[in-house]
């Protein structure tokens, strides 16, 4: 397919400026955002996706789990679209531009195209994937994976969150349950192409204005319950307690130690944990972590959930202390598509941008997406490759290189028509 002049660019301030009025929806209390997935803040900022997607020519499709789809036609009504998009809810002290470049990226794709009047043979399809971030409802990916057939949505609709109310109803709630069957365009995508921070240093520490993503590493969630016994820690003698809160820092040291065993590649954390009942003259008679390993090697991850479980039933079973295991996300690594991954290249080539190949850290919709279509994403780096924080920084410059990548990989793998 004809491929768009090399001069042919986007335009980086009318992107800068949609990203910071999205970033005004749903503020963080540091300059970063607190937009989770399915609440009133969320809301607001669909309703402003799909009045920048409208105002652009585009109409708006959702499916059962929100999911949103806004279609600029192409020449051929019978060709499969292209898609390209992220998602737009972040994590509670999230920054402004993880998930949102890659939604307002595609958005700036097709505001290009309108301007220079570029015609494609297949329909372009800007995406929303609903619940990327899985910190309210978990899992991650929630909505891409019930729409890749992963999960089914009568069980994503159950998921609850911290204070029990299911997805579903918060869903329902903010008035975005569409009529599209999730799932129903599945087998009918050209492609995919995800923009996206990298959420990591290398990028910026190698100097390159982009990464090319050959490869999305592996991720598991394992849910831990460790049960002991509440009591005073006033009058509790040592020997009698039964102290579920010492048994996780025990086993959330065995964490750290099994992943460094893997290393350099392999992670392993806790970033959800809880004790009860959480006062402070009480010894916790209950502890709840979720246990998050990451490698681009399934083996490794497999390893290192089996020596989890049994590192934490020795360490609860020295200290008198039950234990419960409960999966509650996953995905093994990807490869994602080698003609996608080539059209990224050769945009970022023919731009004279300096580029990497890479392996993604994080997980992303396009990890699921990869399943059902060809499927490529592009990496812009981030300041001191912090993400998942307020301070989550971008430069314009970076932004610009990800989208013009974004808007040439994207236009050219939809046809120009001329
Ligand atoms: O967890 C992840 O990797 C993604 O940010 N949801
Ligand atoms: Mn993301
Ligand atoms: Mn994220």
């Amino acid at each position: 397919m004809a491929a768009p002049g090399e001069n042919l660019r986007i335009n980086p301030d009318r992107l800068w400026d949609s990203l910071m009025e999205m970033a005004k929806i749903g503020p963080g209390v540091a300059g970063g955002n607190n937009r989770q997935t399915v609440t009133d803040e969320d809301g607001e900022g669909r309703k402003l996706f799909q009045k920048w997607c409208e105002e652009a020519g585009m109409t708006m499709a959702v499916d059962t789990m929100g999911n949103m789809f806004m279609t600029r036609p192409g020449t051929d009504p019978d060709a499969l679209p292209v898609y390209v998009g992220s998602h737009l809810d972040t994590q509670p002290t999230g920054g402004k531009y993880d998930g949102v470049l890659g939604v307002l990226g595609g958005l700036e794709v097709i505001r290009t195209m309108n301007d220079l009047g570029i015609k494609t043979k297949h329909p372009i399809v800007v995406t929303n994937w609903t619940n990327e971030e899985g910190t309210r409802f978990a899992p991650a990916m929630l909505a891409s994976g019930v729409f890749a057939g992963v999960h089914t949505q009568d069980w994503a609709y159950d998921r609850e969150d911290h204070d029990g109310k299911k997805f579903g109803d918060e869903l329902k709630r903010i008035g975005w349950v569409g009529d599209e069957e999730v799932g129903a365009r599945k087998d009918k995508m050209h492609a995919m192409f995800e923009l996206h921070i990298e959420q990591g240093p290398i990028l910026e520490a190698e100097g390159k204005d982009i990464g090319v993503v050959t490869h999305g590493q592996g991720l598991s969630w394992t849910q831990v319950t460790v049960t002991g016994k509440d009591s005073h820690t006033g009058s509790t003698p040592m020997p009698m307690r039964k102290n579920a809160g010492l048994g996780m820092a025990r086993i959330l040291e065995k964490v750290d130690e099994i992943a460094w065993s893997h290393a350099p590649h392999a992670v392993g954390a806790a970033g959800h944990i809880e004790v009860f009942p959480n006062s402070r003259n009480v010894i916790p008679g209950k502890a709840v972590f979720t246990i998050d390993f990451r490698s681009p090697d399934l083996a490794v991850i497999q390893d290192m959930e089996n020596r989890l479980k049994v590192e934490a039933q020795k360490i609860c079973d020295d200290m008198g202390l039950q234990v419960e295991f409960e999966k509650v996300g996953g995905f093994d690594p990807v490869e994602f598509d080698k003609g996608c991954v080539e059209a990224v290249r050769n945009a970022a080539e023919r731009l004279g941008y300096s580029h990497q190949n890479i392996i993604s850290g994080a997980g992303h919709d396009a990890c699921w997406i990869n399943k059902v279509a060809p499927t490529a994403m592009i990496m812009c780096p981030c300041v001191d490759g912090l993400s998942h924080n307020e301070a989550e920084e971008i430069s314009k410059d970076w932004a610009k290189a990800g989208a013009d990548v974004l808007f040439h990989a994207v236009v050219e793998t939809a046809g120009i028509v001329e």
